[in-house]
């Protein structure tokens, strides 16, 4: 019971301690019986529609919410809503459902620049953020993990995405830095995972026999997220038993007729 009672303060979002947001995630995933992200991302509003957006996010959450262990922002709410009083609302809301939070603005600057990034979304109360390991490690991610460390959040790795021309940067075949020898970029940037402690690596659903190959690496130390479900062709089953740790499902839930069944129909796919 002691430990339990530990356990709940150092969850706190406000207090001094806090879990790490990989073991964070997975306690929510099981404590919610959920693999599933929401990928909150709606159609292009035109500028007469803008002011309902946020209302429309709101009711969309309070309805769903139940189905999911976190919740994924992209741009599509961060551009129209602002992060400061639009999104940073919104980020409250899902915390107070008890979900995760994800900011998938998928890091990719010089270090000074990405650190300030990093500080706004993680004050914004953002818990992880996703970041592309194409730009390496100093003065590149170095700031993004420093800064996440000091606020103990999370930082996830791009290392092969879903679409179709994946193959053309994620998929070159480069020279290892430490052998000298051939070996893929994804394959790269999944050890490199391993080596920066990152907290999450996302693979596409729609190439299962990648998640296959980076799941042989990062064995459970870096869990998957995979992305790509649905309206890109994937499939969470695939994903889930080629090694992904969490789906990430956004048009397939947010355009539904029925986005009630339709999240609830996917979490019981993959109860975790
Ligand atoms: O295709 P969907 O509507 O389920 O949305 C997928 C979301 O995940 C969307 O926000 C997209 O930007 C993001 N994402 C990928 O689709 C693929 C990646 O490799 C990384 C992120």
């Amino acid at each position: 019971m002691k430990t339990k009672e530990f356990l709940v303060v150092t969850t706190s979002r406000n207090g001094v301690f806090r879990l790490s947001f990989r073991v964070n995630m997975e306690q929510t995933s099981k404590k919610r019986e959920s693999s599933i992200v929401l990928a909150f991302d709606f159609p292009l509003e035109t500028s007469e529609n803008r002011d309902n957006l946020f209302t429309k996010a709101e009711r969309f959450l309070e309805l769903v919410h139940p189905y999911f262990c976190a919740v994924k922002f992209n741009h599509h709410l961060v551009l129209p809503l602002g992060l400061f009083n639009g999104v940073q609302k919104l980020v409250k809301k899902a915390h107070d459902f008890g979900l995760m939070t994800i900011m998938d603005c998928k890091v990719n600057d010089i270090g000074s620049t990405n650190q300030v990034i990093a500080e706004y979304y993680y004050a914004a109360g953002f818990d992880a953020l996703i970041a592309n390991p194409f730009i390496g490690w100093h003065e590149g991610l170095q700031p993004v993990f420093d800064v996440a460390k000091k606020l103990k959040r999370g930082v996830i790795l791009l290392v092969y995405m879903s679409h179709k021309a994946a193959a053309e940067g994620y998929g070159q075949t480069i020279l290892d830095a430490e052998t000298g020898g051939k070996i893929a970029q994804y394959v790269s940037f999944a050890k490199k995972a391993l080596k920066y402690g990152a907290d999450g690596a996302v693979v596409g659903a729609t190439y299962p026999e990648k998640i296959r190959e980076v799941r042989e690496i990062l064995g459970r130390t870096v869990p998957i997220y995979s992305p790509g479900i649905g309206a890109q062709g994937g499939t969470g089953h695939s994903a889930l038993e080629a090694g992904a740790r969490y789906l990430i499902v956004g048009r397939e839930i947010t355009l539904a007729e029925h986005p009630v069944e339709t999240a609830k129909k996917i979490r019981d796919l993959a109860k975790p």
